[in-house]
Order: C-alpha cells, then sequence, then structure tokens
C-alpha cells in the first residue's frame, strides 16, 4: 500500500486539504493539491519566464534539507529531519524565521528555530519527549514540485514505527506540505491507520526572527483565554491590545482562530498569520535568564526571535479510525 495513494483515502485527503486551504483564502495552497489532476502548466520559452529549478538539496550542518526557490526571488529550505522549515527568505533576502546559532544541526536532536512539528503531545502535557516525537523522526520527500499557479512545493510524509509504537501505541501517518509563493504556507496532516481512536496535541512551533522583540506586537489575541505556563498554567484572560512581549512568555491562547498580525517595528513590517485546523495560538519567549539557562540560546539572541505557534492543544483532537486532520498555517508579510 502507498501512502495517500488509494484513490478513496487520496481523495478524503485532497478535500480536507483543499477545505483547510480555502478556509484560509490560500488560492495557491488550494491549487496545489490538485497537481495530480490538473494539466502541466505549458513549459516557459522566453528567458527571463524560464521558473528556477525546484527541489534542489542543501545542508544544514549535519542534515540535508531540500530547498525551494519561487519564481519571485524568495526560498525556503525544509531540514528532511523532522521536515522542520529552517528558512525562509522574502524575495529581498529578509530572513524571516529564527534559527539559533547554538542549535545543534545533528541527527537525532531538536533544531532550535525554524518550524519544529510538534506532534502528538505539547510540551510535557503527557509521558512523551517535551513535544513529542515527530520533530526528530525519519522523514521521506514523497514530491517536490511546482503547481499550475507557480507555487513550489515540497510534501514530506512519515508513519509510525516500531520504536514510536513503543511509547506510542497508535498507527498512524503523517504528511506536511509545504508551499512557497511570497508567503509561505505549512499543512499537516494526520491519518488514524489503527483500529482505536487517538487523541493528540498538533503544532507548528513557527519561531519568527524579529528585529527587536521590544518593539514587537501581536494584534489578534484581544479578549481571548489563555494559559499562563509561566505560572503553573493559571488561566487569564487577555486584556491589552495589541499584546506586547515583556519578559519570559510561555502562552496558551485557547480557542483564537484570528488572523494574527505581528509587527515589527524595528524592520517596519507587519507578518500575517492565517491559520485553519489550528484554533489555538501558542505565543513563547524565553526571556534573557532561561534563554541562557534551559533554551541554550546565544547571548542575546532571545531579542531577535519570537515563536507564534498555530496550535490544537486545548482541547487535544480526538481521531478516529480511518479518519483525518489536518491543520494548515499561512505566513505572509504586508
Ligand atoms: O511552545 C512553548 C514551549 O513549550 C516552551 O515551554 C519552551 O520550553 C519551548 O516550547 C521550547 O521547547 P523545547 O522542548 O524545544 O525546549
Amino acid at each position: 500500500m502507498t501512502d495517500f495513494e488509494f484513490d478513496s483515502e487520496r481523495r478524503l485527503f485532497l478535500k480536507r486539504l483543499a477545505a483547510a486551504g480555502a478556509a484560509i483564502g490560500v488560492s495557491g495552497f488550494a491549487a496545489c493539491v490538485q497537481t495530480k489532476t490538473a494539466p502541466e502548466p505549458k513549459a516557459p520559452t522566453t528567458g527571463s519566464d524560464v521558473p528556477p529549478p525546484v527541489g534542489a538539496r542543501g545542508r544544514l550542518g549535519e542534515l540535508e534539507t531540500v530547498l525551494l526557490k519561487h519564481a519571485s526571488g524568495s526560498s525556503a529550505a525544509i531540514a528532511i529531519q523532522g521536515a522542520q522549515v529552517t528558512s525562509w527568505k522574502r524575495a529581498n533576502g529578509e530572513e524571516m524565521l529564527f534559527v539559533s546559532e547554538n542549535s545543534p544541526l545533528l541527527p537525532g536532536q531538536p533544531i532550535r528555530g525554524g518550524i519544529p512539528i510538534i506532534f502528538p503531545q505539547f510540551a510535557s502535557l503527557g509521558p512523551l519527549p517535551g513535544h513529542g516525537f515527530l520533530r526528530t523522526a525519519t522523514w521521506e520527500v514523497a514530491e517536490v514540485s511546482r503547481d499550475p499557479s507557480g507555487a513550489v512545493f515540497a510534501l514530506f510524509r512519515t508513519r509510525d514505527t516500531e520504536a514510536i509504537r513503543a511509547e506510542w501505541p497508535h498507527s498512524f501517518r503523517a504528511s506536511l506540505r509545504v508551499t512557497l509563493e511570497e508567503a509561505l504556507s505549512t499543512a499537516l496532516t494526520v491519518e488514524n491507520t489503527g483500529q482505536e481512536p487517538f487523541p493528540f496535541h498538533a503544532a507548528l512551533h513557527t519561531y519568527l526572527r524579529v528585529g527587536d522583540l521590544r518593539q514587537v506586537t501581536v494584534a489578534g489575541l484581544e479578549g481571548a483565554r489563555y494559559q499562563d505556563r509561566t505560572a503553573k498554567s493559571v488561566e487569564r484572560r487577555e486584556r491589552r491590545r495589541p499584546v506586547s512581549i515583556r519578559g519570559e512568555t510561555d502562552r496558551i491562547y485557547i480557542a483564537r482562530p484570528d488572523r494574527l498580525r505581528i509587527r515589527d517595528e524595528s524592520r517596519q513590517r507587519t507578518i500575517l498569520l492565517d491559520r485553519a485546523g489550528f484554533n489555538d495560538v501558542v505565543l513563547w519567549n524565553p526571556g534573557e535568564e532561561k534563554a541562557r539557562t534551559k533554551s541554550g540560546l546565544a547571548d542575546g539572541e532571545y531579542l531577535t526571535m519570537l515563536a507564534v505557534e498555530s496550535a490544537q492543544i486545548v482541547p487535544p483532537v480526538q481521531l478516529a479510525p480511518g479518519s483525518l486532520w489536518s491543520g494548515v498555517q499561512h505566513l505572509r508579510v504586508s
């Protein structure tokens, strides 16, 4: 059996994924799920029209990466281990994601930055290793291509192994589709291939690179309930409009599906973050002390990152046998 190739499964998968894309108005994303059936775009013939090649491989430390380049000049890199996006550069070359210069870039070790995939457990909210096992799992590159709209994408997939089942006794398949235009979309899909339902948390732990954290605000969380993980997860309500980050911040904003606007005054730019399937938002910055003692960041790096995570934690997803769940995050600069 080839993953996601069974007609009925694939139809359902595409339907869900397209719906998730359409729900947040990601036309390129919606188009890219039709690549198998849509006609190929005509090959351009003139020099300046020739799109750059897609799917070259690169390296990040000891890890192999897939490189995506869009005709606009934007680019992305995804480490195959963990299917973890590690770079997203705008057409002007500006890097939008943070990776710590102290991060291990080694097989089997989490990368401190980019977009780690959290599954099936958020942080230490359960018996598994922190944030679950997908971020260091072995993934395969299923497809790297350009869709009819001109977006380039890479599709990664993975599934349960004996080692995973020893820790977490469930059968599943997962895929991550990274779609690059000038914007960056990441769509995570999980399928329950076992006989029993299972619960899980999922998140795209997106480390945004910022110019100066003290000049960053996040709009779109006004009035939301949140669990403050720096204070024993006590529940509070967000009164600020917009939210600024002062000191250690570790919050799960519950059921907050609105668009987020992350304003980075020092860079004079606003990042728009749209989601479907992920109802929660996690905001995290370790603050000066924990950046050093716990997160292993280099000096001063905590002022150049803010994790804004599309998440489904409260409540966890309950996935019935044979069912699929998808969550999509769409990032663009306005
Ligand atoms: O998502 C926020 C968080 O759970 C924080 O509590 C912080 O520990 C961070 O993730 C990083 O976790 P990690 O396991 O990568 O050190």
